[in-house]
């Protein structure tokens, strides 16, 4: 049995420290190779913890009994066309991970409803100019695109500030203080009054260009727009023309199509932009370990990992 870790994290050995750490059983048992110089047996390998392996690298190892990807979103596994499908795939659910977004998503959305970039303009031209009057909260309806781990999270951490919270999911449900909207059929209802809108969709062939210009429009003029799921949700021109044109008023962006944001991109320097680096949430190697490890025991048991994606859905 042989725990594989394919990576670009320089930490290998941290990780191999961290997750063995919580496993029962020999050092033999827990044989944990690092690709790509791992030298053994391609058939010993039973667990892949992975972080955006190479695409045909998972095709290689004919035993796997799961791949634990160290993260949320699996969109890049997905999108290797010769992933192996047949294996359990679980994603990362942790509490740090929820907690690191919920910050995230607070962070932005106070900062547009208490008019930080407008202060931030007054600042540059050394402006003392209180806005008047107070924010009314009930003129700030947030939406929430994706009511997922990430997206209840979301929710939860806003709703003590009292702004109207709205959600959009595939399926129907209920959930406390919260519209909940389900489907494309509800989706332009969802956005009509949506001043604050967060995404925190999984990007799958349904969600893909989600953030564009039919979307956008469907928004009340002056809406903002806040990604951090995934940069594929975004037609970056069709927000640089929204931006551009007035119709919306600012965006918060944590993911890119390309990442590392390229040279050029024009996200960069726009004054109605910010731009962090993919760090919403952050993978600390400590709190993953263990839940990690707990998977391992159980697909050693002959059960799948906890927090199974659904090969047809895509997340
Ligand atoms: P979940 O799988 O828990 O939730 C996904 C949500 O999206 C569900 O509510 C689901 O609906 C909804 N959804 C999926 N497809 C559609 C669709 N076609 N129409 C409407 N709703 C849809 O994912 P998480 O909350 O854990 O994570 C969401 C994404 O956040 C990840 O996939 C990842 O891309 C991103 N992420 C980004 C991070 C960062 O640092 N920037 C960190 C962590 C995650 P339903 O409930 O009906 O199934
Ligand atoms: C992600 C993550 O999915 O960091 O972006 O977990």
């Amino acid at each position: 049995m042989t725990i594989l870790f394919i990576s670009g994290d320089d930490n290998a050995e941290r990780w191999r420290d961290a997750v063995t750490e919580h496993l029962d059983g020999s050092d033999a048992e827990n044989n944990f190779r690092v690709w790509p110089d791992d030298g053994g047996e391609a058939e010993a390998v039973d667990i892949a913890l992975v972080r955006l392996p190479r695409p045909g690298v998972l095709a290689g190892y004919p035993n796997l009994k799961a791949v634990l990807n160290l993260g949320a979103g699996v969109d890049d596994l997905l999108a290797d066309p010769v992933f192996p499908r047949h294996v359990p795939l679980g994603r990362m659910v942790d509490g740090s991970l929820t907690q690191g977004m919920a910050e995230y998503i607070v962070h932005g959305v106070l900062h547009f409803y208490r008019a930080f970039p407008a202060y931030r303009r007054r600042q540059v031209e050394h402006r003392w100019q209180p806005l008047s009057p107070a924010p009314d909260p009930n003129r700030w309806p947030v939406g929430i695109m994706g009511l997922g781990v990430m997206g209840r999270a979301a929710g939860r951490a806003i709703r003590p500030f009292g702004l109207p919270l709205r959600g959009w999911s595939r399926t129907e449900k209920k959930i406390e203080g919260m519209e909940v909207f389900a489907g494309l059929e509800n989706l332009g209802n969802f956005l009509s009054r949506a001043r604050i809108l967060i995404c925190l969709l999984p990007l799958t062939p349904e969600t893909e260009n989600i953030l564009g210009r039919d979307t956008f429009s469907r928004l009340p003029k002056g809406a903002y727009i806040i990604n951090a799921a995934r940069g594929g949700h975004l037609v970056e021109e069709d927000l640089i023309a929204a931006l551009d044109d007035g119709h919306l008023e600012g965006a918060l962006l944590d993911v890119f199509r390309a990442e590392p944001l390229a040279a050029e991109s024009p996200f960069w320097d726009h004054a109605k932009v910010i731009a962090t680096p993919h760090i919403a949430s952050i993978s600390p190697s400590r709190t993953f370990a263990a839940e990690i490890a707990e998977d391992i025991i159980r697909v050693r048991a002959g059960n799948r990992p906890r927090h199974l994606v659904d090969m047809e859905l895509g997340y």
